[in-house]
């Protein structure tokens, strides 16, 4: 049985050219497409990708929708939507962990064995990125010990800042754990 921390990788790159069974799109609630991530998985997947997202009717907050991931490298795209950041007292942290956990429940009822999360709400949602960056490492993690056909979890960090925080965010769990 592989150890949680060899489990979850923290990289810097583009998440839309990870050779992985499924990546994770920060959306919105429409799920009809946007900037930041969202706008570059669109660009990326092709137009067919808005097709199937248009049947969907949407995604509340903390919940997950999977379509298929067409011209990306990925079979998958799993949509998500993180929570909008309104200062801390909204149910914010709460959110955006149901948003990791949704997502990764979907991807082990599809079999997903690989999986790539963007820094959700960390964006245009405004969701300070250490805090950010703890909440998502400790919901994969905890995911991942109740889960075991899911054997790599890649945070794909868009810059230097963002990659220290969720790399030290790891690092904090895998010392407290040991
Ligand atoms: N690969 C990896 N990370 C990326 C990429 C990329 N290609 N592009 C941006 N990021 P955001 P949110 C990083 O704003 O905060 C959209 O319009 C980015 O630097 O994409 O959840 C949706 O439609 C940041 O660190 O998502 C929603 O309306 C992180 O991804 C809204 O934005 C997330 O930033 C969602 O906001």
């Amino acid at each position: 049985m592989m150890e949680i921390a060899e489990r979850i990788l923290v990289i810097m790159d583009d998440i839309v050219t990870q050779q992985v069974d499924a990546i994770v799109n920060a959306a919105n609630n429409s799920l009809l497409g946007g900037g930041g991530v969202d706008g570059a998985i669109h660009q990326a997947a092709g137009p067919e990708l808005l097709e199937e997202c248009r049947k969907l009717g949407g995604c509340p907050t903390g919940e997950a929708r999977i379509t298929r991931g067409y011209n990306l490298p990925a079979k998958w795209v799993i949509h998500t939507v993180g929570p909008l950041w309104r200062g801390g007292m909204h149910g914010e942290d709460k959110m955006l962990c149901r948003a990791y956990r949704s997502s990764l429940k979907l991807a082990q009822q599809y079999k997903v064995r690989s999986i790539a999360f963007p820094g959700i709400s960390i964006g245009a949602y405004g969701f300070p990125v250490e805090r950010a960056a703890g909440i998502a490492v400790w919901s994969v993690w905890d995911f991942l010990t109740e889960v075991n056909t899911i054997n790599e979890v890649i945070l794909v960090c868009y810059n230097q800042t963002a990659f220290e925080m969720y790399s030290g965010a790891l690092h904090n769990i895998t010392d407290n754990i040991k």
